[in-house]
């Protein structure tokens, strides 16, 4: 019988990685106790209260999907930028890329009676490509904010499917549901079969879904909006260059005159030339 392989706080990533590119999927259990959760949720509540049901099956017609979690959330910070998901995020797809980038930040909330989510692979939402098989572009990460269980609507997840053909996502009996406690997090990979559960529960099921992006590939979330320059300001440099306030590879994201995002959002010169920047300038063969 597949499963998730499952590892406590602390455990080496290279093993979590080594987890994410073969089963597809790891539960890291407790990652954040569950006050830093409470706040979260408490700094979130009228966000999510403010926000409308999902307008389409997809998105879950008694599903809210609330973003904006650097902006709106100082709390949310500790999960977006966690370092130990971020050690494994770097192993996955530090070797593709010389960057990566915050995808989304969205706190989705199932109502009881949400029917699952239909199965699906989120680097579809790249219009479909097809990425080479083997190729991780993205990592993806859904914080338990409650318990996750089977009957609150735990996100389901096929193992082992990173190279299943798309029809898989029929195989709904080869689902296993991510179980785990509140402040636990589930991460899996772009090419992951997976999808939201049924809430058959009589409460919300809240989680915290943070993605992940190779640094030459559209953000899902626009950063820029979400998380304007007055408020990356205020972020830690990891997050400020996370969001989208750094290069993307070599000369992606630069502004005017070529200046580096990051010395920019900082009142710093940014230089004029490629060189000032953080990623190396390719050498090219004449
Ligand atoms: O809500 C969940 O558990 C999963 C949601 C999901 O996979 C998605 O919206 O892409
Ligand atoms: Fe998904």
């Amino acid at each position: 019988m597949d499963s998730i392989p499952r590892f406590t706080p602390g455990a080496d990533p290279d093993d979590i990685a080594r987890a994410l590119t073969t089963t597809g999927a790891a539960i890291i259990e407790r990652l954040v106790d569950e006050s830093t959760v409470d706040r979260m949720l408490a700094e979130m509540q009228p966000h999510v209260e403010a926000t409308s049901y999902g307008s389409d099956n997809f998105n879950g017609l008694t599903t809210k999907r609330t973003g904006a979690l650097l902006a709106r959330s100082v709390t949310s910070r500790d999960f977006v930028g966690h370092p130990e998901v971020l050690a494994v995020v770097d192993r996955v797809l530090g070797p593709i890329s010389t960057s990566y980038q915050l995808h989304l930040t969205q706190m989705i909330c199932i109502w009881p009676g949400g029917p699952a989510q239909s199965l699906h692979r989120d680097q579809w939402c790249f219009d479909m490509f097809p990425f080479p098989p083997e190729m991780d572009v993205e990592v993806s990460t859904i914080w338990a904010l409650d318990d996750f269980t089977e009957e609150n609507g735990a996100t389901r997840i096929i193992p082992n499917s990173l190279l299943d053909p798309a029809s898989a996502t029929a195989d709904v009996h080869r689902t296993i549901p991510a179980t785990m406690p509140k402040g636990s997090v589930v991460l899996y990979t772009g090419r992951t079969i997976h999808g939201g559960g049924a809430n058959r529960s009589d409460a919300v099921r809240r989680a915290l879904n943070v993605d992940y992006i190779l640094g030459w590939l559209r953000q899902e979330e626009n950063q820029y909006l979400s998380c304007p320059p007055e408020v990356a300001r205020t972020l830690p440099e990891r997050l400020q260059k996370l969001a989208g306030y750094s290069m993307g590879a070599y000369a992606l994201g630069y502004m005017d005159d070529i200046r580096d995002p990051f010395a920019v959002l900082n009142g710093f010169d940014g230089g004029s030339s490629f060189g000032g920047l953080s990623t190396p300038v390719p050498t090219v063969e004449l």
